[in-house]
C-alpha cells in the first residue's frame, strides 16, 4: 500500500470509515472506491470542514479470517475481510476526527458495519458516529437502537452532511437546530425523530468532483477489481447521472436516488475526465445505473472517452434493449462503445420469461433470447467482453423456471458471454418487493447479498435455493466459476 499525503493528518474534522466486509466463502471478494463518501468528502471541502478516508475492507484486502458466525438457513459461514479492530483504532487515534462518518452499500453488510460503530464509540465515546448509505436510509429505525449510532443522514447526503457536521462542531446539536436539517433521524428521549426528507439535488453540475485524492493510494483495479479483471490497476468509478426513469419492483439503487434520471452536463463531464486524467487515471469504470437511457448523450460522452485516450467498462448495468435497433442488433451503437475503449459491458439480462419481466415492472426492457444471443455474438466479435446478470427466485416462479433461466445464460455462453451471473431476487428494504416480502425474510443479514437466497416463497425454499445455487453457476461458467469459488476472485 502506498502512503498518501492525507494520511496521519491528526485533528481532521471528519474521519469517513468503510467498514470490513463479510462474505461466504463461494462468493466474490468486492471492494469499490467509495464515490458516495469522496463526494460529500469534497462538498464538506468547500465549506471548510477537512476530512480523510479510512476504507478498512480496501486496505485490509489481504486479511481475511473466519468469524464462527453462521446462517441459520443452513449452517454455511462467514468470512471477512479487512483491517483487524485493532488496526481500525490505531488508524482513528491518528487522525483524532471529531465526526465519524460511516458507511454502508448493502444491507448485506450491515453486521460488521454495526460492529464496527460499536467498536469506534467503545474507544471513542466524545466522538459523534454518523451513518450513512443504502440500508440505513431506510432502515433507520432499527438503526438507531444502537447506541453506538448517534445520527443517520438518509438518502443523498451532502447536503444534509454538510449541515449535520456544521452543527456538530459548532456544538449546535440541540432539538432545535437538529430539527432544522431535513433527511437525518436520531433519537431524541428515547424516540426516533426523522426529520422532513431531503430534496434530491437536481443540477449536479452543482457537485465538486469527488475527492479522489483521498484514496489515491489505494488501487481498485486490477483483479480487485468488482466486474471482471481491470486492465490497470488504478482504475476511477465514474457516474455521468443519478437516478433510473424505470419503476422495476426489486430496485434498490432506484429506491436510494430516486426516479428521476439526473445528469452531468457534457462540459461537465468533459472536466471531470480531465481530471481524472491530471490525477492519473488512464482507466474508467461507467456506474451509472441506466448510461444508456439516452443513446444520443452515450454516443457524445464516448467520443469523449476517445478523444482522451481512456479505457472503460460498464458495471451499472445497461439494459440489452438497449443495444437493439427494431428488431436488429445495433451494430452501429456496439462500433462506437468498441471504438471508444468500452472492452467489458454487464448486460442486466434478469430472465428469458416475459411473464416475470412484466410482473417486475421491467418487461419494456425485454427482448427475445434469440435476438440476445444475436447482440451478446456481435459484442464478442467487436472484441467486447460480456457479463451477463441473470435474476432467479422471482416470487411466482419454480425451481424448473430457475433452471430454465440457467440454461438460457449457459446458451447465451455459446453465443459469447464471457460469464453468466445468476443473482438471487432479494427483498430488498426500500423496494416494493422487500415491503411485500419482509414477513417472510430469513437468515442472517449477510443473506441479503444477491448471491444467496433470504427468503421463502410457496415453491421455492432458500435452503434448497443456495443449495443449487453453486451447482448453477458451475454448470453455467466452468471453471470460471472454480477461481470464484476457491479464490474469492474472477478467474
Ligand atoms: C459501486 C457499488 C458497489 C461497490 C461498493 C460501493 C461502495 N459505496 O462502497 C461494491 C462492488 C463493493 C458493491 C458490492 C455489493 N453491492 Co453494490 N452497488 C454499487 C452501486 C452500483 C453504486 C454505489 C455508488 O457509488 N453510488 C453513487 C453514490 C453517489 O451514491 P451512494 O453510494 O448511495 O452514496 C450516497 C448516499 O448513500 C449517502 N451515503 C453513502 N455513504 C454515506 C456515509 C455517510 C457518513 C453519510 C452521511 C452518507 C452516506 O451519501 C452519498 C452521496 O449522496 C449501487 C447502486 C447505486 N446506484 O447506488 C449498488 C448497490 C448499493 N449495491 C447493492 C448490492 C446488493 C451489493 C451486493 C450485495 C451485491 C452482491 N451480490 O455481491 C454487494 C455487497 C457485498 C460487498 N462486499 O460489499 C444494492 C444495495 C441494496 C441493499 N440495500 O442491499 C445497490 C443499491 C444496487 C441495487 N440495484 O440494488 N456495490
Ligand atoms: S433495475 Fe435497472 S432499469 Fe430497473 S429501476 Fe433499477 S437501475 Fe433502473
Amino acid at each position: 500500500m502506498k502512503k498518501s499525503k492525507n494520511q496521519n493528518s491528526k485533528g481532521t474534522d471528519v474521519l469517513f470509515v468503510i467498514p470490513p466486509k463479510v462474505r461466504y466463502a463461494d462468493q466474490l471478494k468486492r471492494i469499490a472506491m467509495p464515490i458516495g463518501v469522496l463526494s460529500i468528502a469534497s462538498y464538506i471541502r468547500q465549506a471548510g470542514i477537512s476530512s480523510a478516508i479510512l476504507d478498512a475492507a480496501a486496505e485490509g484486502w489481504d486479511r481475511e479470517i473466519e468469524t464462527g458466525v453462521l446462517s441459520s438457513i443452513d449452517g454455511k459461514e462467514l468470512l471477512q475481510y479487512g483491517l483487524s479492530d485493532e488496526q481500525i483504532i490505531a488508524r482513528i487515534r491518528e487522525y483524532d476526527p471529531k465526526i465519524i462518518g460511516v458507511s454502508t452499500a448493502a444491507s448485506s453488510q450491515i453486521e460488521p458495519t454495526l460492529a464496527t460503530t460499536a467498536l469506534i464509540k467503545q474507544s471513542f465515546p466524545d466522538v459523534k458516529v454518523v451513518i450513512g448509505g443504502n440500508h440505513v436510509s431506510h432502515e433507520y429505525g432499527e438503526i438507531l437502537k444502537n447506541e453506538s449510532i448517534d445520527f443517520v443522514v438518509r438518502s443523498e447526503g451532502e447536503r444534509s452532511f454538510l449541515e449535520l457536521s456544521q452543527a456538530i462542531l459548532q456544538e449546535r446539536i440541540d432539538q432545535q437546530s437538529l430539527s432544522s436539517i431535513t433527511g437525518i433521524a436520531y433519537m431524541d428521549d428515547g424516540r426516533v425523530v426523522s426529520t422532513v426528507p431531503r430534496q434530491f439535488i437536481s443540477d449536479l453540475d452543482a457537485l465538486p468532483f469527488p475527492a479522489y485524492d483521498l484514496i489515491g493510494h489505494i488501487d481498485y483495479g486490477g483483479n480487485r477489481f468488482h466486474g471482471g479483471i481491470a486492465k490497470n490497476e488504478k482504475i476511477a468509478e465514474f457516474f455521468t447521472t443519478r437516478g433510473c426513469p424505470m419503476t422495476c419492483d426489486f430496485c434498490g439503487a432506484r429506491a436510494m436516488h430516486g426516479n428521476r434520471w439526473r445528469k452531468n452536463s457534457e462540459e461537465y463531464i468533459e472536466s471531470h475526465l480531465n481530471h481524472l486524467i491530471n490525477l492519473g487515471y488512464r482507466e474508467i469504470v461507467v456506474e451509472d445505473d441506466n448510461f444508456f437511457v439516452d443513446k444520443k448523450r452515450a454516443l457524445r460522452i464516448m467520443k469523449l472517452f476517445k478523444e482522451k485516450g481512456l479505457v472503460w467498462t460498464e458495471i451499472g448495468g445497461v439494459s440489452i434493449s438497449q443495444l437493439v435497433k427494431g428488431k436488429k442488433v445495433d451494430t452501429a451503437f456496439i462500433d462506437h462503445i468498441a471504438d471508444s475503449g468500452g472492452y467489458r459491458m454487464y448486460l442486466a439480462l434478469e430472465t428469458p420469461n416475459l411473464q416475470i419481466m412484466t410482473a417486475a415492472k421491467k418487461q419494456q426492457y425485454f427482448i427475445e433470447p434469440s435476438l440476445a444471443g444475436d447482440v451478446v455474438n456481435y459484442l464478442n466479435q467487436r472484441g467486447i467482453s460480456v457479463f451477463g446478470g441473470f435474476m432467479i427466485g422471482f416470487e411466482s416462479e419454480s425451481i424448473s423456471d430457475v433452471v430454465r433461466t440457467a440454461e438460457y445464460a449457459k446458451w447465451l455462453r455459446t453465443r459469447g458471454m464471457d460469464y453468466a451471473i445468476l443473482f438471487n431476487v432479494t427483498p430488498v428494504p426500500g423496494t416494493q418487493l422487500g415491503t411485500r416480502n419482509k414477513e417472510k425474510l430469513c437468515g442472517i443479514m449477510a443473506d441479503f447479498s444477491f448471491e444467496r437466497r433470504n427468503f421463502d416463497t410457496d415453491q421455492i425454499s432458500s435452503r434448497d435455493l443456495n443449495s443449487l445455487w453453486p451447482i448453477l453457476m458451475s454448470y453455467v461458467n466452468g471453471e470460471g466459476f472454480d477461481v470464484w469459488q476457491k479464490e474469492g476472485r474472477w478467474a
